[in-house]
Formats: structure tokens, sequence, C-alpha cells
């Protein structure tokens, strides 16, 4: 069957017999009603829809997608059930530079942020956002991070006109009348208003991926709303992702005495059948999903998925860390995705995945860089072009994605939804020198210190020069709601106040020799890395001091089984005093550039590394 023939076999149900709003008798639905007919009175949609999360519902929205040609449906012998997106060319990727923190106080949003005046803001978002819904239907969709009902769950409804915001919000939180009903009931939730900012003449022909080329990401930590305009992709238009479970928790977890954290979370189990939970912050697109997804090559060991994104945490009565994934799904790179890369991903992919700017097969199925080692001899690329492996561009958007349900993986944890009590942290980034491949902090402030030192090689995730060496402390750098110095201040303060702290370790799977090449083979082989830093936790494995931290003593990294030369094993773990020094004087430079509420302690941490590096040098 062609693809032209399934679309037109598709159209079974109709999204028209969803979308009436729920009844409840209640001041705190009224309030969530009220709102929503403030919003329409502003964007002036055709219609409203109140999303009900039902499957009937959610095959509907996705029907009436490919009928307007924003999805194709993808061969159902090869993808069952699956659909590809193929963006606007200016629309691929998050936008920090159209990104605002509008507090009250400018010094709140801090210099890492662009701060915008609230009323101002207000002013400028209620012209964009006045009739930008026009033509159009306006979804209201109740969605929960964590799950609903949970002890550390939150609530927040997105107004959207994107449908394909819709279904990718279905799969990322969870979605439904279930948080109708505990709004109704008087739960806290947060506003999240979405336009793609095209709105539709009458007669007017729509385009398959509307957006506006004028952009606005806006947040409100103090009255906890997000506004979103004119982009359609990812982190700009899944507000329960970046902009809620990040930039706006953040603000809460500063107030509650929690965090809101870009990691991602596993569990590990030794062949002895003991269980550690990891979490790892590293900057967008440098391995989370795959750190998530590892599938260990040393025996005896295996990996638990539990999130691959945005980790919660909470200090619990007993002085540890307690640690949720907010999220339902993942959203993940798909170039580099592949069988030799992540099994676990191209397993988790096989059916119920809406993937977007990935090439499209003569078959019908999808392909992107580093999905096969073989390149298919023809495909059409993410913008819809023949192409053939001498066209001399890349078939797949180097910040496509998929978006595909989190119990969908074989490695999910069984207990996913529940929290966990978190035995390390890790901090990393790509670095192609000076950082080597594992190192341990000495304390929990020495780890506050490493975490808010990273800084990482851009990438495709965002706009900007990939490649370019930049601070992304914490990998928070585009998501941290609030001032950067105290949100230094607050990681500091949470470990001095818990008995029994995880340990932190700074890892970089990116450094590269003098051919350019990566030291290490990574992905999974980074079980290897995971074992020694589990090993430590039990205190089974041995260390040596660096000044930086402790790294693996000669013999404690387990290389059974592959090829790792010497000097590349001596070129991973080396440590040279003079670039640390040069690294020194930049994170003095970027602690004043962050102001001068970075915590004293962090200062004292720098100076002790300049000691022990001037020490080094000496020696
Ligand atoms: P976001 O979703 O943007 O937050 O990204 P992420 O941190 O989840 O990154 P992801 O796991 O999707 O990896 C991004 C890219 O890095 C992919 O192209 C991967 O193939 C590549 N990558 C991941 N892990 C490794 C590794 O251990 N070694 C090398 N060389 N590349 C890796
Ligand atoms: C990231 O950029 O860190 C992502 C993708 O996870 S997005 O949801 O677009 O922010
Ligand atoms: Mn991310």
């Amino acid at each position: 069957m062609s693809l032209a023939e399934q679309t037109a076999f598709a159209d079974l149900t109709s999204l028209a017999e969803y979308g009436a709003q729920p009844e409840y008798a209640s001041d705190a639905f009224e309030e969530l009603a009220s709102w929503v007919r403030d919003i329409a009175a502003l964007t002036k949609p055709a219609r409203i829809h109140w999303v009900d999360g039902s499957e009937g519902e959610r095959q509907a929205l996705l029907d009436d997608m490919v009928r307007s040609g924003t999805l194709i449906r993808l061969n159902d012998e090869l993808r069952p059930n699956s659909y590809l997106a193929r963006s606007d060319a200016g629309d691929v990727a998050r936008l920090e530079s159209r990104t605002f923190i509008a507090s009250e106080r400018e010094i709140d949003a801090g210099p890492t942020n662009n701060w915008a005046e609230p009323v101002a803001m207000r002013a400028t978002l209620t012209e964009l956002f006045d009739g930008s819904m026009a033509g159009r239907t306006m979804f209201v969709v109740p969605f929960s991070m964590g799950k609903i009902g949970g002890p550390i769950s939150q609530l927040g409804v997105q107004i959207t006109d994107s449908p394909y915001a819709v279904a990718s919000i279905e799969i990322m939180t969870r979605v439904g009348e279930d948080v109708t009903e505990l709004i109704a009931d008087g739960a806290e939730w947060v506003r999240t208003v979405h336009s793609v900012g095209a709105p539709l003449e009458p007669g007017e022909d729509d385009v398959a991926w509307p957006s506006n080329d004028e952009k606005y990401i806006v947040h409100f930590p103090d009255t906890l709303e997000v506004f979103s305009y004119g982009s359609g992709y990812g982190g700009n238009a899944i507000l329960a992702k970046k902009c809620y479970a990040l930039r706006i928790a953040s603000v809460l977890g500063r107030d509650q005495g929690w965090l809101a954290e870009h990691m991602l979370l596993i569990r590990v189990i030794s062949p002895e059948g003991r269980a550690y939970h990891v979490a790892a912050a590293f900057p967008s697109a440098c391995g989370k999903t795959n750190l998530a997804m590892l599938r260990p090559t040393i025996p005896g060991w295996s990996v638990e998925t539990l999130g691959d994104d945005i980790t919660w945490i909470r200090p619990g009565s007993d002085g540890r860390l307690y640690a949720i994934n907010p999220e339902a799904g993942f959203f993940g790179v798909a170039p580099g995705t592949g069988e030799s890369t992540n099994v676990t991903a191209v397993e988790t992919l096989r059916e119920n995945v809406i993937f977007t700017n990935v090439a499209l097969t003569p078959d019908g199925d999808v392909w992107w860089e580093g999905l096969t080692e073989e390149v298919p001899e023809q495909l059409t690329d993410w913008q819809g072009q023949p192409w053939t492996p001498d066209s001399g561009r890349p078939a797949a958007h180097p910040n496509s994605r998929f978006t595909v349900a989190a119990a969908q993986a074989p490695s999910i944890a069984e207990d996913w939804e529940e929290a966990v009590p978190l035995d390390a942290i890790l901090f990393g980034g790509r670095r192609a020198t000076n950082v080597p491949l594992v190192a341990e902090a000495f304390d929990w402030a020495h780890g506050v210190f490493m975490g808010s030192t990273i800084s990482s090689e851009r990438t495709a995730a965002a706009e900007g020069t990939v490649g370019e060496l930049r601070r992304d402390p914490f990998a928070m750098m585009p998501f941290c709601g609030y001032n950067m110095a105290d949100y230094f201040g607050h990681w500091v303060r949470m470990g001095a106040e818990l008995t029994n702290p995880p340990r932190i370790f700074q890892v970089n799977w990116f450094r590269k020799g003098d051919d350019g090449g990566f030291l290490w083979p990574g992905f999974g082989e980074n079980s290897r890395v995971i074992e020694w830093i589990a090993r430590r936790l039990d205190g089974s494995a041995d260390a040596v001091e660096t000044p930086i931290g402790r790294v693996p003593s000669e013999g404690a990294l387990n290389l059974d089984g592959i090829e790792v030369s010497r000097d590349d094993l001596e070129a991973l773990f080396a440590v040279d005093p003079d670039s640390w020094l040069a690294e020194a004087d930049l994170t003095e430079e970027f602690y004043d550039s962050v102001g001068d509420r970075v915590p004293g302690a962090l200062r004292e941490q720098l100076q002790a590394l300049r000691d022990r590096l001037q020490t080094a040098k000496r020696g």
C-alpha cells in the first residue's frame, strides 16, 4: 500500500466527537474554565477542544494531522502506528536567545538569563497572542509531571493551537481527565500558553508546519506562568518539559527546598544484585538518553532506565536525596542512535513513535545518520527533498528527534514511576581536552564546584555554533529559572542538610586524541566507568588523588575485553596542571560574570584547586 493510499484510509474516527468541556461544579474548576475563556478571548480560535487523553481522541488527532499533511504515516508493517513530522526549516531547535525570564526583579533572573520586565513583556505578549489562533483549534491539555496524584508530582495545563504539540505532550506527560479532576478538587497547577503564531484567514490553506519568524518563550516565575509564541519545536512547544519541569520547577525548588535538574536517572545493578541509583547531568545532546539506556558490555551488570532528561530531587527524612523522573516519554536525539551505539533505543522505537525531521526511506520507514552502518542509496531528506549519499548534506537534521513513551523501553524499570534514593550524581559534558574520563569529587562542596564549572562544546540542540566551548553549569545554563549564583548556593545548602548525600563524579566520554578521534569507545563501554563508580560507593575500588579529584588507580578500571592502548589510557586520565590553571582562570572569569552572589564556598573551592595545581606543578 502506498503512503497516499494509507492516508486516504486513515480517516476512521473524527476529532469532533471529542473535546467537550468537562463538567465540574467547583470554584477550582471554574478558575480553570475562566482562564481558558480569557485566553480564548485573546487568541480568538475557531473552536476550543478540551483534551480528555482517551485512545480514541489520540488516534483521531493523529489521523487529522495525516489528513492535513502535518504528519506522514509510516509504513505500518515496518513501523507500526508511527509518524513523521517535518518542521519548518527555521524552526528546528530550542532558541535560547528568544527565551526570557520575566521575574519581578532583574536580579532574580540573573546575568545568565535574558530578563524581561514583566509588565512590558505582558503587553508584548498580549499584542502577539491577540488573534494568534484565528482559524485554528485551541486545545486545552491538562497534564501531570510525575504519576497522577503522586507525592512529588506537579500539575499543569497547556493551551496550544498545535495538534502536533498535543500529540507530543500526550507522550511526554500524563494527560487526561484524571488531571482535570485533581484540579477541580483544588490541586495547584501551572498555566502554560502556546501558539505557533500563524492565524488563518477564512478559507486560507494551512501549511504542514505553521510557525512564526518572531519567537518568544517567556516564563513568569512569580506567578508560575509560561507563554510561548512562534515555534512548534520540542522544548519551545512542549511547555511541560524545559519551561515547566526545569525553569519554573527550579524556582519552586529554590523556594521549597528541592532540586529540578537536567539529569537522566538510572538504576545500576551489580553482579551481586546490589542496586545503585545514579543521576547524571550532561548538557543537551551530550549523552543522557544514551546513558539512560545503557546496555553494559561487562558481564553481570545491568542498567534499568528511570528517566532520560529531567530529574526532580527531594531530601527524605532519612538524610538522603530521593529522585523521580517527572516525564512519561523520551524526546531523544535521532542521529547517532543505532544498533551499535544504543540497541535499547532502536528497540524502543519499533512502534508508536512520532519522528521529527528524520529522513524517509522509499518504503515508508525512517532513517538517520548512524541508524545503520550502511547508508541507503535513496532517501527523502528531512526537508522533503530527494537525497542520495552524494548530496553532500545530512539526510536527517542534526537535531532531529523521536518522541516515544518511556514505558515502551525494554530497559524501563518496573517501578520507574516511584521515587528512588540517590547514590551518585554525575556531571559531564563534551570536552575534547583536559577533562579526564572520570574523577570523583572529594566531598559535596567539591562536587558542587565541579557541577558549577562544567563547560561543553555546543551541539545542535539549540541555536549557536556547533563545537564552540561554552559554560554550562550543572547542564542548566539554558534551564535555570532564576539567578545562577543563587542556584549554586541552593546546591551548597542542600548538601549541608544531608546526613547521607550522594557521592559526586565528573565524567567525559568525549576526550580526543592527537588524531582527532575519541579516546574512549563510549556508549555500552561506559558501563566500565559506571562499574568503577559503583565500586567506589561500596568501598571496593581504588583511586588516586589528582588536583582535580580522585581517578581510578592503575588496574581499577575494568578494561577486560576492550582494546585501549596504554597511551590512550594515559591521555584519557592526564591532568595537566598548566591547562588546569588556565581553566581555573576562566572559572574565575565565569564566576565574576555570574555575579557577586556566587557562594564563598565555591570561591574557596577554586582557591583550593589552584593550590593543589601549584603543588602538583612544583612536585
Ligand atoms: P538532549 O535530549 O538534547 O538533552 O540530549 P542527551 O543528553 O540525551 O544526548 P543523547 O544521549 O541523545 O546523545 C546525543 C549525541 O551524543 C548522539 O548523537 C549520541 O550518539 C552521542 N553520544 C552519546 N553517548 C556517547 C558516547 O558515550 N560517546 C560518543 N562518542 N558519543 C555519544
Ligand atoms: C534539550 O535540548 O536539552 C532537549 C530537547 O532535551 S528540548 O526538549 O527541545 O529542549
Ligand atoms: Mn535535554
